[in-house]
Formats: C-alpha cells, sequence, structure tokens
C-alpha cells in the first residue's frame, strides 16, 4: 500500500478535480504489475495496473492493492469494480473509501458479491491526507484551502511602506512555486497585488499554471499589472461587474466581501484547492471565517520593529516544521 501511495502522489497537480489513486498488483509476494492515475479524464490506476501486467493469468492468484475504493459508476471510463471482478482477481485491499456519492461503497459491494476478499482501511488516515484536496472538495462542497505568508521574527509580514522582499531565500522561493504548480488556483488582495506586482505563474519548478485570482473590489487596480496579463487566465472579484476579455474574467460579488461567496463560485468551476499567497487582511478573512485547511508559514531572520501584522491562527493543529537555510518554515492545521 505504501507503494501504491507513492505512486498516487505523482498524479499532484494533474488529476485535479478528480483523485490521486495507486495501484500495485501482487503475485506470491512480487510486484507484477503497478500505475496510478496520471491526469484528469485519464484511465484509472487499476486499468493502468491490470494493463502493465504481462502475463495475465497470474491475475486469478494475485491481490490488488488500490489507494481508493475502486469505482463503480460509468464515468469517463468503465467502472473499475467490474474490471477486477471480470479479471478474477483473488484480492483486493482498499486504502480509503470514496466518499464521492457515486461510488461510496458501491465498489466494494459488487467486489464482495462477486466473491472477491476485500480488506478496507489500510493507511486509510494516512490516505484520505494524501487526497486531502479531493475529500475536502467532495465532502465540504468547496475548494481545499491553503494560506501561506512569511513573517518577519518579530511577526510582520511587511514594512509600514508594503515592502516585504527581504522574505525569500532561494529555497523558499522555489519551494513556493512547486507549491503553486501544485494547486488549481492562487489568490491575492489588492494591496498584494498593487505593491508586490506579482506574475503568479509557475517559475523554478516544472508544471502548470494555477487559475490567478484577484480581489479588486473598486476596480481600482491598474491594469499594466503582471497578473492582468493575458498569457494565464484570471478572474477579478469585484462589487461593480460581471464581464470578460479573453483569458480576463470579472465576477460580481453579490453579497459584499465573503469568502464562502467566492468558494462556491470556485467550487462550481471545479476548483478543488485554492493557496492563498496574502495580503494579512485577506488571509485573516480566511481565517476568520474559519474557511481554510493548511497554513504554511515561514519566519525570517531580520526582525522589523513595526509595519503590517501577521494573521493570528487562534485554532489550529501543528503539523510539521523545517529549517530551510537561515529560514524556519511551519505548517498548520485549522
Ligand atoms: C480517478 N482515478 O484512479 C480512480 C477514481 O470522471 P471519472 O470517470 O474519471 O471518475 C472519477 C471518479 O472516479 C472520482 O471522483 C473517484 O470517485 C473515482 N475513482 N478516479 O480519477 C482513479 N480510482
Ligand atoms: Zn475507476
Amino acid at each position: 500500500m505504501r507503494r501504491a501511495m507513492e505512486l498516487a502522489e505523482w498524479g499532484l497537480g494533474t488529476v485535479s478535480p478528480n483523485p490521486m489513486v495507486g495501484c500495485v498488483i501482487v503475485h506470491q509476494e512480487e510486484i507484477i504489475g503497478e500505475g496510478y492515475h496520471k491526469y484528469y479524464g485519464g484511465p484509472h490506476a487499476e486499468v493502468v495496473a491490470i494493463q502493465s501486467v504481462q502475463n495475465q493469468e497470474l491475475l486469478t492468484e494475485s491481490t490488488v492493492y488500490v489507494t481508493l475504493e475502486p469505482c463503480a459508476h460509468w464515468g469517463k471510463t468503465p467502472p473499475c469494480a467490474h474490471l477486477l471482478v471480470e479479471k478474477q482477481v483473488k484480492k483486493v485491499v482498499i486504502g480509503a473509501v470514496d466518499t464521492n456519492p457515486l461510488v461510496g461503497g458501491k465498489g466494494i459491494k459488487i467486489l464482495k458479491d462477486a466473491g472477491v476478499e476485500v480488506i478496507t482501511g489500510v493507511l486509510e488516515e494516512e490516505l484520505r491526507f494524501q487526497n486531502r484536496r479531493f475529500f475536502t472538495f467532495i465532502e465540504n462542497q468547496r475548494p481545499y484551502v491553503i494560506l501561506k505568508w512569511a513573517q518577519s521574527q518579530d511577526g510582520f509580514v511587511a514594512r509600514e511602506n508594503f515592502d516585504s522582499k527581504w522574505i525569500s531565500n532561494p529555497y523558499s522561493r522555489q519551494m513556493v512555486h512547486r507549491w503553486r504548480a501544485e494547486e488549481d488556483a492562487i489568490m491575492v488582495g489588492t494591496n498584494t497585488a498593487k505593491y508586490d506586482n506579482p506574475k503568479l505563474n509557475v517559475r523554478d519548478w516544472d508544471g502548470k499554471d494555477p487559475l490567478r485570482i484577484v480581489i479588486d473590489k473598486k476596480l481600482e487596480l491598474d491594469k499594466s499589472l503582471a497578473l492582468f496579463d493575458q498569457g494565464q487566465a484570471t478572474i477579478c472579484y469585484n462589487f461593480l461587474k460581471n464581464e470578460t476579455f479573453d483569458n480576463l474574467e470579472y465576477v460580481k460579488l453579490e453579497d459584499g466581501f465573503q469568502i464562502s461567496e467566492i468558494l462556491e463560485d470556485l467550487r462550481s468551476r471545479n476548483i478543488q484547492s485554492l493557496i492563498v499567497e496574502g495580503g494579512s487582511y485577506l488571509l485573516g478573512k480566511f481565517i476568520e471565517s474559519e474557511l481554510w485547511d493548511e497554513a504554511r508559514v515561514f519566519t525570517g531572520v531580520a526582525s522589523f520593529g513595526g509595519g503590517i501584522p501577521a494573521p493570528a491562527i487562534l485554532k489550529h493543529k501543528h503539523l510539521e516544521s523545517e529549517i530551510m537555510g537561515d529560514r524556519l518554515r511551519v505548517f498548520y492545521k485549522s
């Protein structure tokens, strides 16, 4: 199952809004086939793994390890539970149960009804964490929200004049680009767009650019800002208009500035995950609304002695910390 989990991870950044799934087929203690779900709309992990087995006759004496319950529905591909039954595999070991209403227990039932031995719940907690974007999207009907910021030793995200260029070192900069490639969308507030002028694309890592999102209530931002270039899709949430210009879409918020309304709009666009890169006011709104899942905080070496305070998280679990060069990176979970 650990090997299947490792394979599944290769789908990060390309399978959304589907789950990452890995599958390993074992015959007499030996791996005879494996596969993972590579991209949205592509064949499921079980199909890839079964196709990779050279001697198909061995399948009837094999155990299939799969990180997510095999599907039971006719979607973009035929149901994997049926395929496993048809191949007469001996045993199926399942990591996490699929809470997608299309599947939810039905895959397990198909296998059991056909006389296949089924074991469930192996590494379930770890696998639900691996697929936290998928499960949050399915179960909470909103994108998985990651908050990211960098702060000074004494807890400020920028100086009074919004200068925050001091924050990064080469490690943290590259890590941020990797994080951008892993999520469907990236969001910043008005001041961050104005003072940092971020491109919000992926440069120091290999991967796709996320959908860019900016909040500009009164449409005051200059159109020459990097995030309005037409090379990458952008949504601008505002209080004034709905309008689309090629790759730039203005979306009017009907209910003031509510994080829930924005997340609902993103859900309707199949955005499974979102990383929020600042500023402090916008991050604070997510925290206040209790609509966040993970916070990734870098702490630098300098002290500012004043400036714009970092958001305060009151209720959280500490996930992990890591020293990166001279910076400290800490993960929190809501
Ligand atoms: C995947 N890959 O390896 C498995 C999935 O839209 P479809 O037809 O590709 O079906 C997507 C659903 O299938 C997905 O939400 C999940 O419930 C189930 N299992 N999906 O994309 C896989 N095993
Ligand atoms: Zn399937």
